[in-house]
């Protein structure tokens, strides 16, 4: 398999290896390399081409790897979350899995040895994970209630798998995409309360009339990374829904064409952006989509403040509801994972979404099943109205698993939530968002509070700290946080967090 991919003047070693072979070649080799073993693998194959095929190897944990699907939209549905729990049950108290701020799910501790059986039942049951990792487009975000929610303009769940289906080829993997530069991000906005966080992709589509027609204004460039975050901005287009997975793949062809490989930390779309200006980007997009892109309409359609779907809600379909269950940090276990799939079946129409906030909403509950719904064991655990310092918590994985993570984060950032929640009584919920290094998996930046691994010296040592966000703000008018906290030691972290929550969020002292 060859990419499409020019040959740049200067390569950085990623780039070189691309060119040796194309990352989405481990296809074709995944057997013979289940059958040597993982530790005969050649060292990219190992840490990078695996990932074209979601297969991640990882240092902290070498022999259980972890696997990231591609769930266009976020949506699943019993028989496919079963056939999930059942490969992450096989491997006991290592095998886990963990919602992801991309709306996507990521299953833990599997043995190398087992990935072809795997990836087949994944294809037996339509999922994939196909360029999932590396330089290739994350999973397809889209509105987690798209389909049942009154208020939206337009279902985003056949978008995102129509752009979906043109980057991966219906999941069998396209060469054409699979050496970017870099990573690429993609989101589609279907309702007013911008749930996907449309400005911190690479494009995203935002709900916009023009001319009382229905459609989408285009933002791109929006990103986060250790050297850089920048919001998306106005690509002045307007498109309409059929014509989103095309022009995704226009722009592709050109970031791909054309988008700086020199330096890794200077490739994601923005940088092509700002080198050419945006009307030289816009004109190149045109030339590539074989089209001229009519101008944004004056005004977009995100009008709302962003919704945490947590707790039972109406849908639009007269006497059915969804109950949005919230997963504390997005860590699920098989029995929990079988038992989600049990209720989604039992009372609703068989569906389970997920979400930017790693939770999850069970859809289609008939008003007469929502009593027995409600006593569900299961509920203790993933609430329907978790405490608000609880209630919209987000953490990357952190330390635990991670090798790049400065600290840990999931276990951590429960913990000092549930104990500011036994001191503190707040009306409102306060978005903390927690992120083991300054890659921003955990989105530090669209939080109220921010939370971004260091590490620091204290007492003559190096200990984990964190430095902290403020002023992100999500749904309409939304804005980037930025640091107003360096290298606070974790250990002193609460008295910082109870007194932010004191000061600026109305936080008040229980007796
Ligand atoms: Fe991320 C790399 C986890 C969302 C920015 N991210 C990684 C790796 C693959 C590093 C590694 O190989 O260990 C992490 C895997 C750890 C693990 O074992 O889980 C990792 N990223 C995650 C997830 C699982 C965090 C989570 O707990 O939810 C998210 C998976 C999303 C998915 O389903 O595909 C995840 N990562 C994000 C986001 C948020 C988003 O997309 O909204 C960002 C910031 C937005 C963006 O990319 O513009 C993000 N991840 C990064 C970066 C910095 C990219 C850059 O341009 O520099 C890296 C490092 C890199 O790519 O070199 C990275
Ligand atoms: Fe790992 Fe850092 Fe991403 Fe957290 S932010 S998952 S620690 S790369």
């Amino acid at each position: 398999m060859t990419s499409s991919a020019p040959a740049p003047t200067k390569l950085n070693k990623f780039e070189k290896y691309k060119v040796e072979k194309d990352g989405l070649a481990v296809k074709d080799e995944l057997e013979e390399f289940s059958r040597l073993g993982w530790e005969a693998l050649d060292e990219t194959d190992l840490v990078h081409r695996l990932k074209w095929l979601g297969i991640f190897f990882r240092p902290v944990t070498p022999g259980q790897f972890m696997l990231r699907l591609r769930i266009a939209n976020g949506i699943l549905n019993s028989e496919q979350l079963r056939v999930l729990a059942g490969i992450v049950q096989r491997y006991g108290d290592d095998g886990s899995a963990d919602i992801t701020t991309r709306q996507n799910l990521q299953l833990r501790g599997i043995r190398f040895e087992d990935f072809p059986d795997i990836l087949q039942q994944l294809q037996n049951i339509g999922l994939t994970s196909v360029q999932s990792g590396m330089d290739n487009v994350r999973n397809i975000t889209g509105s987690p209630v798209a389909g049942i929610d009154g208020a939206e303009f337009i279902d985003t769940i056949p978008l995102c798998q129509a752009i979906q289906d043109a980057i991966t080829n219906h999941g069998a993997g396209n060469p054409d995409y699979t050496n970017l530069p870099r990573k690429f991000n993609i989101a589609v906005a279907g309702g007013p309360d911008n749930s996907v966080h449309a400005e911190i992709n690479d494009i995203a589509y935002v709900p916009a009339f023009k001319d009382g027609n229905f459609g989408f204004n285009v933002l791109v460039g929006g990103f986060f990374s250790a050297k850089r975050c920048e919001a998306a901005i106005p690509l002045n287009a307007w498109v309409t829904a059929d014509q989103l997975a095309d022009l995704s793949c226009a722009i592709l062809r050109v970031f791909r064409d054309h988008g700086p490989r020199a330096n890794r930390q200077k490739s994601r779309l923005m940088w092509l952006i700002d080198d050419w200006g945006l009307e030289k980007f816009r004109t190149a997009v045109e030339q590539e989509f074989a089209q001229s892109l009519p101008e944004a309409a004056p005004k977009d359609e995100i009008a709302w403040e962003k919704r945490d779907h947590i707790g039972i809600y109406p849908q639009k379909q007269e006497g059915l509801n969804y109950a949005g269950l919230h997963v504390p940090v997005g860590r699920l276990n098989a029995e929990q994972m079988f038992e989600i799939a049990r209720l989604a079946q039992v009372y609703g129409n068989s569906e389970i979404r997920l979400t930017v906030e790693q939770n999850v909403i069970i859809t289609g509950i008939e008003q007469a099943k929502l009593d027995a719904f409600q006593q569900e064991p299961l509920l203790q655990t993933f609430s329907l109205a978790p405490a608000p310092l609880v209630r919209e918590l987000v953490s990357c994985t952190g330390a635990r698993f991670c090798n790049f993570a400065l600290v840990e984060t999931k276990q951590r950032a429960l913990a000092l939530a549930q104990e500011l929640t036994e001191e503190l009584t707040l009306s409102q919920p306060v978005r903390i968002h927690w992120t083991g290094c300054p890659n921003s998996c955990g989105q530090p930046q669209v939080a109220d509070i921010g939370l971004m691994g260091t590490k620091t010296r204290k007492d003559g040592k190096t200990v984990e700290a964190v430095d902290i966000y403020m002023g992100g703000k999500v749904g309409k008018d939304a804005k980037l946080g930025e640091r107003v906290l360096k290298s606070i030691p974790c250990e002193d972290l609460k008295p910082v967090l109870r007194d932010l929550l004191l000061d600026k969020f109305g936080a008040i002292q229980r007796a």
